[in-house]
């Protein structure tokens, strides 16, 4: 099954946004022996012998986390984007605070949610969360409402602790630099959600969160920024001892260790590759938007260009709905995820079969795709969607478009196939 797995991924059209396929090198991390050991604590003041040279890494990989996203502290062991989210509500909030987030049809993660949704911050630290008000045609959190629903919300003594920025469905930059002061005259700890955009940042092609105000910033280490399934805290280093208690003893044992080496691979790819990769990540999103808007698709963001990071959304409601759609490309190879937009909770629709679809172009981008590709994709997606072609037969297509694109591009080196299945015995 793994097997047909690596195969298929290899004849797909990839475009799930929160992907993106690793270089050989970090894989090669992930299956060292570092995945078997232990190794709590900080480098130096470990709870177990044998950590010599992860410790050595470790030091290796913090300071590159640090140099490629020019903050003063970071903590690499957080094992994934969820778990950095809850070492910041853990270190800077009580149960009971409230924080303002994006709600989900807005772009909020489901870290980020409120208790009635299994949301974690409601759930498991027992925050309330208030959502911000958004734009929808700027697709984007408005300013000028947030200003008064806090002051509203103080009024009635339910003054926020904190604030999230970033998020899931993340189209444009979020107004940090606007409502930054604003937050900190109400002593409100601020903290950005990097995790979708964190190697269009690291690749200075978005927005610079932790110089427009942000106090601490978070992530996970596999989507834009292409390394391993894990995360990272980054911040200002009078938030440093708070983070590491919080992460250990609080939210971790072992850290993962094989993700953590590859990490730091990943950091010194993206400091080496970042800034060519994210340009064309962006190139990429902005062409497959247009060229889908020229075949007729209700692309989100109109009015903004559509798109200044990765993702691009598509309200698919003249053909049928986000979750026939997901079915009927997967048929054809395109793997794409059906998404909550704007709009969708009033009008009754829910997460199974939602108003849009969600697509990424980080992978695809990483596979040596450029905005001529993009083209090529928005055609098999209308095939399938508006003309209603016979997805199963296009798979072939598909697959013979996907031969000349088997290598990880932005990498020190690439041998191995992108989908490479790795024997070892
Ligand atoms: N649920 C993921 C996403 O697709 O955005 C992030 O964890």
């Amino acid at each position: 099954m793994l097997k047909d797995h690596h195969k298929w991924f290899e004849n797909s059209i990839p475009l799930i946004a929160s992907e993106n396929i690793p270089s050989p090198a970090v894989r090669e991390a992930i299956v060292s022996d570092f995945g078997n050991r232990y190794a709590e604590g900080w480098p130096g003041e470990r709870v177990y012998a044998g950590c010599v040279y992860i410790d050595k890494v470790e030091v290796e990989c913090m300071s590159l986390a640090k140099k490629l996203f020019k903050a003063e502290f970071a903590d690499v062991r957080p094992i994934s984007g969820v778990i950095a989210n809850l070492v910041i509500y853990s270190a800077f909030s009580n149960p009971g605070d409230i924080m303002l987030a994006p709600s989900i049809p807005a772009g909020g993660h489901i870290s980020h949610g409120k208790k009635e949704h299994f949301g974690t911050a409601g759930l498991v630290h027992g925050l309330e969360i208030e959502f911000y008000p958004f734009d929808a045609e700027e697709m984007t959190i408005d300013v000028d409402k947030t200003k008064k629903k806090v002051e509203e919300l103080k009024t009635v003594g339910r003054l926020p602790k904190m604030a999230m920025f970033g998020g899931s469905l993340f189209l444009f930059p979020h107004p940090v630099k606007e409502l930054a002061d604003f937050f900190k005259s109400y002593n409100m700890h601020i903290n950005y959600d990097a995790a979708h955009v964190a190697g269009l940042i690291a690749g200075n092609q978005f927005q610079d969160p932790l110089r427009e105000g942000a106090d601490t910033m978070t992530m996970s280490t596999h989507k834009t920024l292409f390394g391993p399934q894990g995360g990272l805290v980054l911040g200002f280093e009078k938030y440093g001892d708070a983070i590491k208690k919080a992460t250990f003893p609080g939210l971790t044992s072992s850290h993962h260790i094989h993700h953590m080496a590859a990490k730091a691979i990943t950091f010194a790819e993206a400091l080496e590759f970042g800034k060519d990769y994210a340009k064309q990540v962006i190139k990429n999103a902005k062409a497959l938007a247009e060229a889908l808007n020229e075949f007729g698709f209700k692309v989100l963001g109109e009015k903004r260009g559509y798109t200044k990071s990765h993702q691009i959304a598509v309200n698919v409601l003249d053909y049928s709905d986000g979750g026939k759609v997901e079915v009927d490309l997967e048929k054809a190879n395109i793997i794409v995820n059906r998404q909550l937009i704007p709009g969708d909770i009033k009008a009754g629709r829910n997460y199974f079969h939602p108003g849009g679809i969600r697509l990424g172009v980080s992978e695809i981008t990483r596979l040596g795709m450029k905005e001529s590709e993009m083209k090529e994709i928005a055609s098999f997606i209308k095939k399938v969607i508006i003309d209603k072609k016979n997805p199963k037969k296009l798979a072939s297509n598909v697959k013979s478009f996907r031969k000349n694109y088997q290598k990880v591009h932005y990498c020190f080196d690439n041998k191995l196939g992108a989908y490479e299945y790795v024997k070892l015995r």
